[in-house]
Parts: C-alpha cells; structure tokens; sequence
C-alpha cells in the first residue's frame, strides 16, 4: 500500500492562495476560489478518464464547495493532518472520492501526482476513502447516511475537549433519504452543536432520477429547521455565498447549509443530466470537456 504524504511544493501553493484570499476583497476571492475549482474540475475529468470509472455528476457539483472550504475556511495543516485542533471535513457522500481526493492533494495533504492512480490496483485512491489510506481523510464513507452521526461525534468531541474545532459534512440530497441522518440532526440539535454545520449538495439528481421523483426532500428548508437547524439556503456555486454560509453559527443551533447545485457543473454536456451519475467520458468528450474548463 502506498503511503501519502505531504508535497512541500503543494503545500506552499496552498499556504500562498490562503495568503492571497486573506488580502483579497470579496470579488477577487470568488475570482481566486473560481480558478481553483476550475483546475480541480480539469484534474477531476482527467482521473476519470485514467480510471475509465468515477462519479463525475456529483464531483462537479460539489467541488466549488470543497474548494472554499481547504482554500479558506478550514482550520488545517496538511504538514500536520491529525492536529488536535483542527476542523474536522467529511464528505458523506463517498462516491465523490476524486473531487475529495483532488482537494486534498491540491491543499498539499499529499503529492498531486498520486492523483494519476486514482482506482487503480494497489492505489490508496479507491473508488471510496479510506482513513487509514489517505492523510486528510476523517473517515471511511461510500455508504451513504454515515458521514452525519460521525460528525456529530466529532463536534461532541470538540466541545468535551474545548478544542474550538468546528465540524463540517458534506451530503448528497439522495443521500438525506437515509434515516440515519435525521437522528443524527436531532442528536446535533439536542446537543446545541453550533460547531457543527452540515452541508446538503442539493443537486436534486441522485443515481438514476431527479430526488423530488424518488423521495422527495421538500420543503427542506423547513424540515432542516423544525430539526433544530439554522438554515442557510445559498448557491452553491456563489463563492461569496458560500464564504458567508461557511461562517459559525449566529444562534447557538448548529448550521444547516443547502447549497442549490448543479450536478455536472462545468461542463455544458454533463450538467443537469442523470446518466452523468457516474457515466464515463469517451476521448472527444474528455477534450471537449477540458477545452471549456480552459
Ligand atoms: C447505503 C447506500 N445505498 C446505495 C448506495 C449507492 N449509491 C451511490 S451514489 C448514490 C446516489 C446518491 O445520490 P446523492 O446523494 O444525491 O449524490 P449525488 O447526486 O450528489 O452524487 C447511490 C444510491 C450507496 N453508496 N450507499
């Protein structure tokens, strides 16, 4: 098995855009966090093309929200991923592990070029993430509906040891369709935890059909609330949206962000169609796709 470990030149192009957004006004932030996804967006189709697998609907739809969160709003040190005190990340929904593991190799938590083997035999980058495998990786997720009661245990965590960490989970408006997510938000309710904000990738397309045709979730807003949540209702491809909902909770409620996506975005051909789940670009489609990420 491979072992990951931090790339001194990521990590220096991490330290420096998190330098650049500091000094930057609220548009050259979005301008800077949009680049950046832009590149994730291009390196994501690429590590599908390699594996000939992937989930490329749901990567794109969320990576604009994983790219704000490593490039500036987490507490983290990819020289250091298991510091006490840093902000805890789960990407629920697992089967986005390529825009998870782009992230994390972007931000430094382990050299980019590793991102080439994505799936492949004896890669630590498989189809779902692994915690032992992957520095920067909280916990193992693929199983949809698990990601939630972790982070609520890891904001409990935070409180009992006054850390000040915050929690962030990232989940696909399918995935809100498993139980278990909902004791988890009575839990973080019941428990006051306003370091915990949990962060719904309302895409509305799941595995093979719009989410209001399966199951549907609305009106989300109210039910996230009437479980006890601040709700935030953002676009979640409006990087300075996104800065503001990312902020802590102003109630003392744990936060509940639905971030109104686009599954495929990016992409003219890929967005907002269900077979883009996890269908696999052909050669013309992959160039033609990264001539409009260019
Ligand atoms: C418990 C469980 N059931 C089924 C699956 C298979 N599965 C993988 S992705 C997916 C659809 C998820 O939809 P959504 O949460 O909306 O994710 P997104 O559309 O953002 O990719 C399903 C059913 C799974 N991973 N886990």
């Amino acid at each position: 098995m491979t072992v990951l470990a931090a790339n001194p030149a990521d990590v220096a192009n991490w330290a420096e855009l998190r330098a650049q957004l500091e000094a930057a006004d609220s548009s050259q932030k979005a301008e800077l966090l949009a680049n950046q996804a832009r590149l994730a967006r291009r390196q994501i189709i690429q590590m599908i093309d390699g594996a000939g697998q992937g989930h490329i609907g749901g990567d794109f739809s969320v990576i604009d929200v994983m790219t704000t969160l490593f490039s500036a709003v987490l507490n983290i040190d990819p020289t250091n991923p298991t510091m006490d005190d840093r902000d805890r990340f789960i990407l629920s929904k697992g089967h986005c592990s390529a825009a998870l593991y782009t992230t994390l190799a972007f931000n430094g938590f382990f050299n980019r070029t590793e991102l080439s083997t994505f799936m492949a035999p004896y890669s630590a980058l498989n189809g779902h993430p692994n915690r032992n495998k992957v520095p920067g990786v909280e916990t193992n997720t693929g199983p949809l509906g698990h990601g939630l009661p972790v982070g609520v245990g890891t904001a409990i965590a935070a409180k009992l040891k006054k850390t000040g960490a915050r929690t962030f989970v990232i989940l696909g408006d399918g995935e809100m369709q498993e139980g278990s997510n909902w004791e988890a938000l009575m839990s973080a309710a019941h428990f006051k935890l306003d370091n915990l904000t949990a962060i719904v990738d309302r895409n509305r397309l799941q595995q093979g059909a719009r989410t209001e045709d399966t199951n549907g979730l609305d009106p989300l807003d109210e039910k996230l609330a009437a479980f006890g949540m601040e709700v935030r209702e953002i676009d979640g491809h409006d990087f300075v949206s996104l800065l503001k909902a990312l902020e802590p909770s102003t109630t003392g409620k744990p936060v509940a962000i639905i971030a109104n996506t686009k599954k495929g975005k990016g992409v003219s051909f890929i967005e907002d169609r269900v077979e883009w789940h996890h269908k696999v670009p052909s050669k013309d489609q992959v160039v033609q796709a990264l001539e409009e990420l260019s």
